[in-house]
């Protein structure tokens, strides 16, 4: 007999309005005692609310439903019964399915709170191999331990009816699950020449990108482009764009919005309104754009080196850059992880420079419980179509100084402040009516495209933990991140392979794994012949530019394709410095897999 199971995610505001929308549709269908709208209430309380952790980590929690409540929660992953198997042994096999669940996601321990005085539940939990190990309040808690390889089990779990008792279930350790097919399983590789590198078949048939854009609800943006083709207001500070400054200000907490064509543009702008000009301090590490915005304007940018811990632009490293001509300070947001932004006030405080940030990758994120958007003079978002919040080209600048946000308004508009009337020099900046739409159907899926990311990295995170050589950048659980990022750093003397083979590796296999910001933006033009010798200064970029590797997420890229690309990732690991040594391929060949899709 299979069990099937389905994973879904959604928030819990969501459960809760679909639980009271469905309000009529809880009494079951099949003859049973169960009372469905008591059984989904009290899922939802503690007993079926399983917490997974990976080492010391809490990653998320498992939620397991039975199908025909049709609700959903938790925020990794919920695991669905099919109502036929309601009745046989239902209870039993949501635990072995959530355990089974969490073998292949690699946790390491799941822990729940049970009330003391549900023995039936106990005694199913004990035997499903969980132990009490404490106790809160009125609840026991329990816990389960995983150990082995593939985080595999120490109980085997089956229908009811088999399973083991207290004192056989230690001798049926270590047997697979009979009566569950999970809908993916990682395929396991035997030898190196199933490496699609090596001549075998690839793992993907299509491309798995690093940017794949996040779509919101497709109905509600065309019809937002349908009106606003009705309308025949296309751009020029139209409603659309209005409406989206609003929100974006709103969820920031910030006073100012200003929506702009791209983020580039916009760091040129704000740049300019700040009237910065001589030197600018700023990180090599980052997109090229970040510079480019500088010397686009005669700025000359003075790289600065980083934090290895935090990829962001080391304070401890600026002062020493400060020379009479710098008047500013442009830091960078790397994988959306705050810079350390008190100490690069404090700097520019001190020294009489202006502070700005360029945060294309942090829109969503939050430094010290304040949303990014609200620190420097002003910060820059990028809505880019590979950002996981995206108006396809777009970006802003928020403030909370009125005098700069008028100012960056106007340039953004040629400068004009009347019909015939220019006060400043200015660009065009202006963001699109149809970005506009983009976005504002964007945010509404905010939630769940950022709940898709965290669900990811935390897979990729179990997926990767452990192997030698290999560590997945952490995100601050304290803060709000996006995590649009999956960037693990790759320790050639540990793996015995490198990050550009490896990168190689997952080429071959359609993994459009990326080297994000290989060689640094000292190392290209107009930088590197400006500045041939920058590199000396910066050891710890250099560094990071020959380690990081990002990884395909979003909503476009599901837990049997991360299960996959970590499988290849760990095989290639285990077999380091023999893949090295076979892979002959030039080293312009990655250059050329690694070209700009166009
Ligand atoms: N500051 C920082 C720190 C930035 O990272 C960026 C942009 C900026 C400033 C400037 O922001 P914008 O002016 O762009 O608003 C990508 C993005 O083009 C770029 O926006 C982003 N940073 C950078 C980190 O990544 P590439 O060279 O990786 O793009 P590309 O075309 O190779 O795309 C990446 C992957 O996404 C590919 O595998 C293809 C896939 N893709 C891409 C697009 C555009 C899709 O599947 N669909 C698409 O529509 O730079």
């Amino acid at each position: 007999m299979t069990l099937k199971y389905t994973v879904q995610i959604a928030s819990k505001e969501q459960i809760y309005s679909h639980l009271k929308s469905c309000d009529g549709d809880f009494t079951p269908r099949l003859s049973s005692r169960v009372d469905l709208r008591d059984y989904a209430a009290k899922m939802f309380e503690k007993s079926v609310s399983f917490e997974a952790w990976q080492d010391n980590v809490l990653v998320g929690m498992i939620n397991v439903y039975l199908d025909d409540v049709s609700c959903q929660t938790g925020f990794i992953t919920n695991v669905s019964i099919l109502k036929a198997y309601r009745g046989q042994g239902v209870a039993s096999n949501l635990v072995a399915v959530c355990l089974e669940h969490s073998r292949n996601l690699s946790f390491t321990r799941i822990k729940l709170e049970v009330s003391r005085e549900n023995s039936t539940a106990l005694r199913l939990y004990s035997r499903a191999g969980f132990e009490v190990i404490g106790q809160s309040g009125e609840n026991l808690l329990m816990e389960h331990t995983f150990f082995g390889q593939n985080g595999q089990s120490r109980y085997n779990h089956s229908s009811r009816s088999e399973l083991p008792s207290e004192e056989t279930s230690g001798a049926i350790a270590q047997k697979t699950l009979p009566f569950l097919t999970p809908q993916w399983k990682p395929k396991a590789m035997q030898s190196l020449d199933e490496l699609a590198i090596l001549g075998g078949t690839p793992a993907f048939t299509d491309k798995l990108h690093v940017g794949r854009p996040n779509i919101g609800e497709r109905a509600v943006l065309l019809a937002r482009i349908n009106d606003l083709l009705d309308r025949r207001w296309l751009t020029n500070n139209g409603p659309l764009v209005q409406k989206f400054e609003q929100h974006i200000a709103d969820f920031l907490g910030v006073k100012h919005c200003v929506a702009v064509c791209n983020a580039t543009v916009a760091l040129e702008v704000t740049a300019r309104a700040l009237e910065l000009h001589g030197e600018v301090i700023v990180p090599s590490f980052t997109f090229i754009a970040t510079p480019h915005a500088l010397q686009w304007q005669q700025i000359t940018p003075v790289f600065c080196d980083v934090d290895p811990d935090t990829h962001n632009i080391d304070p401890a490293k600026v002062e020493a850059l400060i020379t009479p001509r710098t008047t500013g300070i442009l830091g960078v947001h790397v994988w959306g992880r705050p810079c350390a932004i008190e100490a690069l006030h404090e700097i520019a405080r001190r020294r009489g420079l202006k502070l700005m940030f360029d945060a294309a990758h942090a829109f969503g994120c939050s430094y010290r419980g304040r949303m990014i958007g609200n620190f420097g003079q002003a910060e820059v978002f990028s809505f880019h179509a590979t950002k996981f919040f995206n108006t396809f080209e777009g970006g802003a600048v928020v403030t909370n100084d009125d005098e700069l946000a008028t100012k960056i308004r106007l340039m953004t508009n040629f400068g004009f402040n009347d019909y015939d009337s220019v006060s400043h020099i200015g660009t065009n900046g202006k963001m699109t009516e149809i970005s506009a739409a983009m976005g504002l159907t964007g945010l509404e899926s905010l939630d769940e495209f950022i709940a898709t990311n965290r669900r990811n990295y935390a897979v990729y995170r179990g997926g990767l933990q452990d192997l030698p050589g290999i560590q997945c950048i952490g995100y601050d659980e304290n803060e709000c991140s996006n995590y649009q990022y999956v960037i693990v750093e790759v320790d050639q003397a540990l793996t015995g392979i490198s990050r550009d083979d490896l990168v190689r590796v997952l080429h071959a296999e359609n993994v459009l794994a990326r080297r994000y910001f290989y060689p640094g933006c000292h190392q290209m033009e107009p930088y590197r012949s400006q500045f041939p010798h920058a590199g000396l200064h910066l050891p710890e970029t250099e560094r990071l530019t020959h380690r990081v590797m990002s990884l395909p997420t979003g909503t476009a890229v599901g837990l049997p394709e991360i299960n996959r690309v970590c499988e290849l990732v760990r095989f290639a690991i285990a077999h380091g410095p023999e893949l090295s040594s076979r892979l002959t391929l030039p080293q312009l060949e990655l250059g050329l897999l690694c070209q700009r899709q166009t």
